[in-house]
């Protein structure tokens, strides 16, 4: 389709790591630099009245430039679609950080909460309010520093700090301050400004929480006292940095040399193309190359056409681009990511399309692909019939690597997650606070039991809450429907961020499972044969009311509502753990609600005799 045509001249794109809302997000890398970069794609089609959320975005950070601020780089519209490419956080979400860990510890959730107050406060300062703060939209670069995505929704400065408020008690606890199954219920604690202040909260984070959780905005603490506010200042002695360290005046000489040399442009005029800050491909390749070069990598571009191995055209040049916009997780072509100058980073799985032939090899012959009856027909996906050509050769694993900072001092809390005994749904945080005896906010004489109702409770995943908590108690903004704030603060543990295991192909009948490192999506059994295993999953599936396509050990899961919309898609794994020498069972979510997700594979996984 004509669409992608402009965008893979000068990216090539990867998987699809988010869908939701109108928008979903592709890894890819820009060809030139060699860098990785996130593009948020939408069809202009279906956007529908969130068109002017994309305007808002787009407009917005064409206007910020923050060490803490998502980057963008380049804006394509098409006749049907608008790219967003933006700066690649391979960290992924604080939200799934803090759940990972339970919740942080005071000095760490100084140093986070620091930089979010950097990026608001500079956000501010520029004359606009982000107003949906919450850990879903900070994500951690490859140095495990914040990132402030998603400004659809900003406008002028107003409830900010409040939400900061909700994330540093987040933060701090794990769980929110303010939760109900019922809309009105919830509404109505908002609006009392009671919560519960667990034990373990020092006096100074209880004052720093109480004054940011204002009801009252004039009462509320301002950005100017927080900044400076003796919690923030603790263990750093000096006020929250807020000001820009990247900013649009200075143009780095080493980026615009290789610029002039590459476009044989004199320097003045490379320079004021650059000044020009259109967020075309010019000023791509420019913050790409910079970027490049803060990683201490050469500030070099590659010749067009000179990507991957041995000069190799880029194999997408060749295929037909039908695939790459269909609404599935395709992307054009086998992709030669190791040319991808970040190693570092995430390397993400190549995917197939057009590479796949009719299956006439081995991995679809020994493992019969399987359409589960009970709504075959609701299945377009015919992966099942196809396999890569060229993947099965290639043997090399990929292991994405920790941040380089030690960010994980509870690595061991995660390998927990990967027994099956403790693949059940309270959090260790939960318990840990039922445990433990609340401290009550002034005037909240709630006991035990409305305790529980503030604590994130998988039994109400299933609820859709639409409120936006961020508005509700501001009287003098107008009311914003249909805005999710911290409904979307629960999901799951099994997020896609950037520590799994993949390799380059899935495992095949001929060969065996593909062998992975243990990871907290991964969960152990005390089997050793994994046909026995993927045969028992996929007796349990149908009963589960769940839709698969297997591919060699993978099943590619989904399940329906009434109406026939897809509710939820994921991936079941066999896999072949090698310390402990078991099989395992890796877990990915692609789409749904986290727990929702999370009790329904822990129901198959408890129903399989593992
Ligand atoms: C973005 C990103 C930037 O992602 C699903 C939604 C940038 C995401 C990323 C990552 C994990 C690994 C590698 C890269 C701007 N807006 C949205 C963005 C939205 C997704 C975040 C993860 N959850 N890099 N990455 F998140």
């Amino acid at each position: 389709m004509k669409d992608y045509d402009e965008l893979l001249k000068y990216y090539e794109l990867y998987e699809t790591i988010g869908t939701g809302g109108f928008a979903k997000v592709k890894l890819a890398c820009h060809i030139l630099t060699g860098e990785m970069v996130a593009i948020k794609i939408m069809d202009k089609n279906a956007l529908g009245s969130d068109l002017p959320r994309v305007k808002t975005e787009i407009d917005a950070l064409k206007n910020l430039r923050h060490q803490h601020i998502c980057q963008l780089y380049h804006v394509l519209e098409t006749a049907n679609k608008i790219f967003i490419v933006l700066e690649y956080c391979p960290g992924g979400e604080l939200f799934d950080y803090i759940i990972s860990q339970d919740r942080l510890s005071e000095e760490e959730t100084r140093v986070v909460f620091r930089q979010i107050v950097s990026a608001v406060a500079y956000v501010h300062s520029q004359g606009y309010a982000h107003r949906d703060l919450k850990p879903e939209n900070l994500l951690f670069d490859e140095n495990h520093k914040l990132k402030l995505i998603d400004f659809g929704l900003c406008a002028k400065p107003k409830a900010d700090v409040w939400s900061m408020g909700i994330l540093l008690y987040v933060l701090m606890c794990g769980f929110l301050p303010f939760d109900d199954d019922n809309v009105m219920a919830l509404y109505k604690k908002i609006m009392r400004g009671k919560y519960d202040v667990p034990k373990w909260l020092s006096p100074s984070s209880i004052l720093l929480l109480q004054q940011m959780l204002q009801v009252d905005p004039k009462k509320r603490i301002s950005m100017k006292n927080l900044l400076n506010h003796p919690w923030i200042m603790q263990d750093y002695n000096c006020p929250v940095e807020w000001q820009s360290k990247n900013p649009f005046i200075h143009l780095d000489d080493d980026c615009v040399t290789e610029l002039s040399v590459h476009h044989r442009n004199n320097r003045q005029t490379m320079e004021d193309l650059i000044s020009l800050w259109q967020y075309d491909h010019l000023t791509a390749t420019y913050l790409l190359l910079l970027a490049k070069k803060a990683r201490g990598k050469p500030v070099r571009l590659r010749l067009p056409f000179s990507c991957g191995p041995a000069n190799a055209t880029p194999k997408s040049k060749n295929l037909s681009l039908e695939d790459v916009t269909s609404d599935e997780n395709y992307v054009a072509g086998l992709i030669d990511y190791e040319w991808c100058e970040d190693n570092l980073s995430t390397p993400p799985t190549p995917q197939f399309t057009k590479h796949w032939t009719e299956s006439n090899d081995l991995e679809s012959k020994s493992l019969t692909p399987v359409l589960c009856k009970s709504s075959a027909n609701k299945l377009k996906n015919k992966e099942n019939v196809y396999t890569p050509q060229s993947a099965v050769k290639n043997e090399e694993c990929f292991v994405f690597p920790e941040p380089k900072t030690p960010v994980n001092k509870n690595q061991h809390k995660r390998e927990v997650l990967t027994t099956p005994n403790h693949y059940t749904t309270p959090s260790k945080a939960r318990n840990q606070y039922l445990k433990e005896t609340p401290v009550k906010t002034p005037g909240n004489s709630a006991g035990r039991d409305k305790l529980m109702t503030s604590v994130i409770s998988p039994e109400r995943r299933c609820r859709s809450v639409e409120l936006d908590l961020n508005q509700a108690h501001m009287e003098d903004t107008p009311k914003r429907k249909g805005t999710k704030v911290f409904g979307s603060l629960e999901r799951g543990l099994d997020k896609v961020i950037t520590v799994l295991t993949r390799s380059k192909r899935k495992g095949t009948a001929k060969d065996g499972p593909r062998r992975l490192k243990l990871h907290y999506n991964v969960t152990t059994t005390r089997l050793v044969n994994p046909d026995q295993l993927l045969n028992e999953i996929m007796s349990i599936l149908p009963k589960k009311h769940v839709d698969y396509v297997q591919k060699g050990y993978t099943l590619k899961c989904q399940t329906q509502s009434d109406f026939g919309k897809v509710t939820m898609q994921f991936e079941l794994e066999v896999c072949q753990l090698q310390k402990p020498d078991v099989v395992g069972i890796r877990r990915q979510r692609l789409k749904g609600d986290a727990w929702v997700y999370k009790r329904l594979v822990e129901d198959i996984l408890s129903s399989c005799k593992v």
